[in-house]
């Protein structure tokens, strides 16, 4: 696989979280303290085997897949959720479908540049994030 997202990335921009809090239902009061944060996302990769581990001074959430293979995710301490995830590769991108009570919900992530990429989707709403290696 000729793209390798390893590393320790930091948030720099973060577009439209608060939509995409509204659409998985989050209450105010989290939100208010969600958008303040400035996650970063530890990502160990191997070959098709990952461990996203996003953290912040606030939550910090652990997802670990293969891609091809689905699995359920319980999105603890996002919304609690459950829902049944599929990542694949699209070229260079990697794609995940999560499948559950939301329509039109997962995430895309992708390498430009020096930056990653993190197009979170829930709805109709589509946030932006871009991280930088720390
Ligand atoms: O990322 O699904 O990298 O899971 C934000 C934690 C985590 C801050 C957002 C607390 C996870 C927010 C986004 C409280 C509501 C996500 C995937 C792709 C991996």
């Amino acid at each position: 696989m000729p793209v390798d997202f390893s590393g320790t990335w930091n948030l720099v921009s973060n577009d439209n979280f608060e939509g995409y809090m509204v659409a998985l239902g989050i209450d105010f009061a989290t939100r208010k303290i969600a958008k303040m944060l400035k996650p970063q996302k530890v990502i160990k990769q191997d070959g098709d085997s990952f461990h996203v581990h996003t953290t912040s001074s606030f939550r910090d959430y652990l997802l670990e897949f293969k891609v091809g293979e689905e699995f359920e995710e319980d999105n603890k301490g996002l919304d609690n959720r459950k829902c049944k995830s599929l990542v694949t590769w699209e070229n260079d991108k990697l794609v995940c479908v999560q499948t559950g009570e939301k329509k039109n919900r997962g995430w895309t992530h992708w390498l430009e540049g020096d930056d990653l990429h993190l197009e979170l989707r829930c709805e109709n709403q589509v946030c932006r994030q871009v991280f930088k290696r720390a």
